[in-house]
């Protein structure tokens, strides 16, 4: 197991999109469990492989408060099932220290592979419902900033490049 280092914006490599996982197998495995351990290292409630720098669709949450809850999709496919909008403020590992309200659909289908393989369909709602279409954007190259203003997303960029200049 491992922790991995987690991409930060504006890196383009975020922008990839990732392509389907075309099996699922013992590496496959060994990619999640070094996931959940960066995401709960980070901490963080979910993390997408395209954050490790993985362009495989495949991507792992856990909302509970104990971090026992892992749960993990592959192929992810999302359909809206109630279009009403809830807003929630908004977080990324990928965009550390900063928080800002976005609105998504409430109540979403997800048809996914597990971690043997295997498709399940689910009905997710609240903070898991959030989580997911965020992972799921960034598996698409899209992140939680693009939904702000241009404004409020180069203020951000550039907070982030001076971060990041001082550390490197
Ligand atoms: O840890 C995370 N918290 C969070 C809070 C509100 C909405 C989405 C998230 S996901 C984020 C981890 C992350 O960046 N996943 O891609
Ligand atoms: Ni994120």
């Amino acid at each position: 197991m491992a922790v991995l280092e987690i991409l930060e914006f504006p890196d383009p490599r975020l922008r990839t999109r990732a392509r389907p996982v075309a099996a699922v197998t013992a590496d496959t495995r060994d990619l999640i469990d070094d996931m959940f351990e960066t995401m709960y290292a980070a901490p963080g409630i979910g993390l997408a492989a395209t954050q490790i720098n993985v362009h495989e669709r495949l991507l792992v949450i856990d909302i509970s408060e104990d971090r026992s809850d892992p749960q993990v999709f592959i192929n992810p496919e999302v359909t809206v099932i109630d279009p009403e909008l809830g807003e929630y403020d908004e977080g990324c590992l990928s965009v550390p220290g900063f928080y800002e309200t976005v609105n998504r659909p409430q109540r979403v289908q997800v048809t996914a592979l597990d971690r043997d393989g295997k498709s399940f369909t689910r009905e997710l709602e609240g903070l898991l419902a959030i989580c997911l279409q965020h992972e799921i954007d960034h598996l698409d190259g899209k992140l939680f900033v693009d939904y702000l203003s241009p404004l409020k997303r180069t203020r951000i960029r550039k907070k982030l490049e001076k971060i990041q200049r001082q550390r490197d």
